[in-house]
């Protein structure tokens, strides 16, 4: 079986983006691969957080992980810092990654703009993620759009290092969702939906109430011209018939089909309904597991064993063809 590696931040709470660009899709490829999914505190510390709710978060993602269906029977499922060898390929990586390849990243770019204090941590984050995946010998990664020039600068490292000492790492591939791979903002549809974001309408968290989760879908920008259409133009309306396919399973056409004479008033109430409905059942799931600490702490612990051994056998591969003595 093939292998799928995929990873979400703890860096707050997650949104609908992270849930249709990534999560949503891990559950489907359990079957089918061997997958290991990981919460990335190492990348969420990129940028300052509090100690304590970063180890909130991080227990939050586990349980919703959880919640959302991944099953730590079928996929290895585990904390980033529990495997020490995340870390220590990272830093082989970093010799081998080009300054000015970092400098030219998209998400760096916007995130050195939006701190005042950027750490070389920020910088470095894409080669920390590069080792993540080449780790485990992943052929898959399930992310979002916004995660691409990420991937590429994992498959330059694969291949600079296969062609500089020998086959060591599998290319991986990015995997990205039909509909879905980048949602907006609900208040600005030109910017991509981020749980960072300090406008609180402009995403619905996977935990928001349903009320809230109404609320925000009504009070989202679509446009003037009363047209039903699925296209660039309307991109608010294009963004909100986007979050109706992922959690209907319509497709974009369908749904105009539907709505066309039927307006935007009654599209939003019901996308409302749609949203609700398809989060119902892990936000119930995700109230029970989150409380039991000892079921967590089981999977996390576990997990982390099966992730180090798998790990270790690549980082020694790689250590003994850079030239390291061995133990
Ligand atoms: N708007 C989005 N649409 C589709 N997919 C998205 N992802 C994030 N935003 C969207 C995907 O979610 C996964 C986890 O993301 P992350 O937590 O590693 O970091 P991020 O991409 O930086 O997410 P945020 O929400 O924007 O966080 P902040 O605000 O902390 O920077 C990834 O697969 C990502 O593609």
């Amino acid at each position: 079986k093939k292998i799928v590696y995929s990873g979400i931040q703890p860096s707050g709470s997650l949104t609908i983006g992270n849930y249709i660009g990534a999560l949503k899709n891990f559950i489907e490829l359990q079957d089918e691969y061997n997958c290991l999914y990981c919460i990335v505190d190492m990348h969420a510390i990129t940028v300052a957080q509090e100690p304590k709710e970063l180890r909130k978060n991080t227990l939050d993602v586990l349980a919703l992980y959880l919640a959302a269906g991944l099953d730590p029977k079928k996929s290895i499922i585990y904390i980033q810092s529990h495997v020490p060898a995340h870390a220590e390929l990272g830093w082989v990586l970093n010799t081998m990654t080009g300054l000015g390849q970092l400098q030219r990243m998209t998400q760096f770019k916007d995130k050195a703009k939006k701190y005042t204090d950027v750490q070389a941590g920020l910088l470095n984050y894409p080669v920390l993620m590069a080792a993540d995946i080449l780790l485990y010998q992943a052929s898959y990664v399930p992310v979002g759009e916004d995660q691409r020039q990420h991937i590429e600068i994992t498959r330059d490292l694969a291949q600079r290092f296969n062609s500089r000492y020998s086959e060591t790492f599998t290319i991986p591939e990015i995997l990205t969702p039909k509909v879905g791979a980048r949602i907006m903002s609900l208040k600005d549809p030109s910017s991509k939906m981020s749980k960072s974001d300090s406008n609180k309408d402009a995403f619905i968290l996977i935990l928001d109430s349903e009320e809230n989760t109404r609320k925000k879908i009504k009070r989202a920008v679509t446009d003037s011209s009363g047209e039903f259409r699925y296209s660039d133009e309307q991109a608010g309306l294009k963004n909100l018939i986007n979050i109706h396919a992922s959690f209907s399973g319509m497709s974009p056409e369908e749904i105009v089909k539907k709505y066309e004479n039927l307006g935007y008033g009654e599209f939003k109430e019901d996308l409302g309904e749609v949203v609700v409905e398809g989060l119902r059942p892990l936000r119930e799931r995700f109230k029970e597991i989150r409380d039991d600490k000892a079921y967590l702490e089981s999977v996390y612990k576990e997990g982390a064993e099966k992730a180090s051994y798998l790990a270790n056998k690549t980082l020694r591969k790689v250590y003994k063809k850079v030239g390291f003595i061995p133990r």
